[in-house]
């Protein structure tokens, strides 16, 4: 970069910078195809593939601009209502075990809600930087390492530091049947917290087969993570939710030894780590938590609404048989040939 023009960034004052970004993002997003939104957003708009909520495309066009990864960063990555709060929890605890073991009395966990602790890039964190007096965030480049964050940026979208730093990305999938179900009650309870009617769930059925979801198409999300998964096996781990609900233990030691937190065998035989850590984090623990009943997520809704059963194939109660055969169909379409394997 040339000396003047260093000298010109230097000076740039964050806040006019802040300002002529989120213009430039306005006119970018008025310039996208768009469909109806799900929920409190006013339209999805389709960017790169994707669509995505028009509230959240300033942040995740801020996250491609200015996020600096560090090899140590830590990504959880995730098709909303995969089990994000979840896993969020898990890494949370197993990392922090250090300096806060999980019987302590004063953990986290016990007062914060896990998605404010790995606070999403795109919705907490860079939304800040450019709709001024959004929130006091911390300044994510004093953060000490390793960082954790959020995301539910396709893997195809992540900003180019992410994937030539190294970090390490744990993407968590769910099976999309479990997904659409727990996607329609939440967006449900989100149009009643801005007195919208209540979506049907055929109509939300339509839409979600056509794609036209929440950083949908769900079977694209899963693709492009799953065949980075095979690319890269060093740096995305691809898990599942059903896996991580038959054998918890299995997959959080397979999670922490790949985030470079492995527990010795003294941790988990001796001090029982891996069982305390399951359980501060279970379903049952955290959504009896007084923050996790009362509290309220950045949107205005309530943490409660991130806990709804946390159960496997609760869409049985829901699904007509004509609804699951599109939606199997469409999922046999989609990763055929990919070797992806579902429960
Ligand atoms: P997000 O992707 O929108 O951030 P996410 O946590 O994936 O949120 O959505 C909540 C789902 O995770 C809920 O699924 P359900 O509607 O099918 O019940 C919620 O119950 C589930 N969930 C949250 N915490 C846990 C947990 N500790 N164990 C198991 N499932 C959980």
């Amino acid at each position: 970069m040339a000396e003047a023009e260093a000298e010109a960034e230097a000076e740039a004052d964050p806040k006019e910078e802040n300002e002529s970004s989120y213009q430039r993002y306005k006119i970018l997003i008025s310039s996208l195809p768009k469909e109806e939104g799900w929920a409190s957003e006013n339209y999805f708009c389709h960017y790169q593939g994707f669509w995505y909520p028009d509230i959240l495309c300033p942040g995740v066009f801020a996250v491609q601009d200015h996020f600096k990864a560090r090899s140590s960063d830590i990504i959880i990555a995730t098709t909303p209502k995969s089990g994000t709060t979840w896993i969020k929890a898990l890494l949370f605890a197993a990392v922090n075990r250090g300096m806060y073991p999980p019987t302590y009395n004063h953990h986290p966990l016990l007062s914060e809600n896990p998605q404010l602790l790995v606070p999403f890039l795109e919705l907490r964190l860079y939304k800040s930087k450019i709709i001024p007096d959004f929130d006091i965030l911390p300044d994510i480049e004093t953060l000490p390492s390793p960082r954790l964050f959020g995301t539910h940026i396709p893997f195809t979208s992540l900003p180019q530091s992410m994937i030539d730093s190294g970090s390490r990305i744990v993407y968590l999938y769910r099976n999309p049947k479990d997904v659409f179900v727990s996607m329609w009650h939440f967006n449900n309870k989100m149009r009643a917290a801005v007195s919208k009617p209540p979506l049907s769930a055929m109509e939300a059925f339509d839409r979600f087969c056509k794609g036209v979801s929440q950083f949908g198409p769900f079977w694209d999300h899963v693709l492009v993570y799953w065949r980075a998964s095979l690319e890269r096996l060093q740096q995305v781990l691809f898990i599942k939710y059903e896996e991580l609900q038959a054998d918890p233990g299995g997959v959080l030691k397979r999670v922490a030894h790949f985030v470079g937190f492995p527990f010795t065998s003294e941790e988990e035989k001796e001090q029982g780590l891996v069982d305390k850590i399951l359980r501060l984090c279970s379903f049952e623990n955290l959504s009896s938590l007084e923050v996790n009943k009362t509290g309220k997520h950045s949107s205005g809704l309530g943490y409660e609404a991130f806990f709804r059963k946390g159960k496997v194939g609760d869409w049985a109660n829901y699904l007509t048989s004509e609804m699951i055969e599109r939606i199997d169909q469409i999922t046999e379409e989609k990763f055929h040939g990919h070797g992806l394997k579902f429960c």
